[in-house]
């Protein structure tokens, strides 16, 4: 029997929503390499996945995702393994859509709905996170105690009053906002995939200590991961480091046209495994709870 799943999206501006949709689809479309995931029956309208999954084969910069658009994305995947079918609705929202929930307090009917009737969730977080400061007394402390110098505007006698700018607001605090509100209208405990995106940079830090998806969440976002783990009957979660892109395109395009198949500049990495399988995280939110 067919199931029908809707999946939410969430996701700050550049987070790498819109770049995950256009490498799945391109995976999906072109059946040639062993995805967990396939296509059971071509959607009415993929004008849109079409074209941001053309862009994503040229190694063309996608445009960020309007404000005032909703791509709704319905597809009929089915599971490889075991011949499930299921309908999903899969919509790429702009990022900006969650930045204004958080800031104004007030989400989009539409997407009020969205979360209503999803119970899997995937949420996107650009490895480049906006870190909380410390505050300007405990600086000064640690200065003191460590030694260590204050930046050059800090006075070591006052503490630097600086304006709230909140697009400067720790990533971790808006996010699990983010997950606050949702919680507030599920009844039932959620599975949620969290996504760190652009894995490549990731890889390829020298100085990254955290190479495995959840060391990696719980060493940079510990307010978000703690969220997650205190609350164990809210949330099924699972960690995916992905690479959707493969690097970054002003600078290593010459190194990702080297792959004879563009599925190959794909990395999935969770906690265990390694593979090219961007259907993955897709495949793991299909399971019960
Ligand atoms: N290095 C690298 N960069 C990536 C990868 N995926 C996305 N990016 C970059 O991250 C930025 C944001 O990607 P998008 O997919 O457009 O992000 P989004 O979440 O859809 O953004 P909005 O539409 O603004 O909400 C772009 O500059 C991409 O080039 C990746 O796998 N590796
Ligand atoms: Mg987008």
């Amino acid at each position: 029997m067919k199931k029908s799943k809707k999946i939410a999206i969430l996701g700050l501006v550049n987070s790498g929503k819109s770049t995950f949709l256009a490498a799945l689809w391109h995976i999906l479309k072109n059946n040639k390499t062993k995805a967990s995931l396939a296509i059971s029956a071509l959607p009415e309208n993929s004008t849109y996945l079409t074209e941001i999954s053309r862009s994503w084969l040229q190694f063309k910069e996608l445009s960020r995702t309007p404000t005032k658009r909703w791509y709704e994305n319905p597809l009929t995947l089915k599971d490889r393994a075991n011949e499930k079918e299921y309908d999903i609705l899969i919509p790429d929202l702009a990022g900006e859509t969650f930045f204004h929930q958080w800031f104004h307090r007030q989400w989009q009917g539409k997407y009020k709905s969205l979360v209503e009737e999803s119970s899997n969730y995937i949420l996107f977080i650009h490895p480049s996170v906006e870190k909380p400061e410390l505050l300007s007394v405990v600086r000064r402390a640690y200065s003191k105690r460590f030694n260590e110098e204050l930046p050059a505007e800090e006075s070591p006698e006052e503490p630097t009053i600086k304006v709230w700018n909140p697009e400067k607001s720790p990533t971790q605090v808006i996010l699990v906002e983010l997950l606050q509100f949702i919680m507030q209208f599920k009844k039932s405990k959620i599975r949620i995939a969290i996504v760190i995106s652009a894995w490549d940079l990731v890889n390829n830090d020298p100085l990254c200590k955290f190479k495995l998806p959840t060391n990696w969440l719980n060493g940079n976002l510990p307010l978000l991961y703690q969220y997650l783990t205190a609350n164990p009957e809210y949330f099924c979660f699972k960690t995916f480091g992905i690479s959707a892109q493969g690097g970054d395109l002003q600078t290593q395009k010459a190194q990702l046209l080297e792959h004879e198949n563009a599925s190959e500049r794909i990395i999935v990495a969770s906690d265990t495994d390694t593979s090219n399988d961007i259907t993955e995280p897709i495949k793991w939110l299909m399971e019960e709870i």
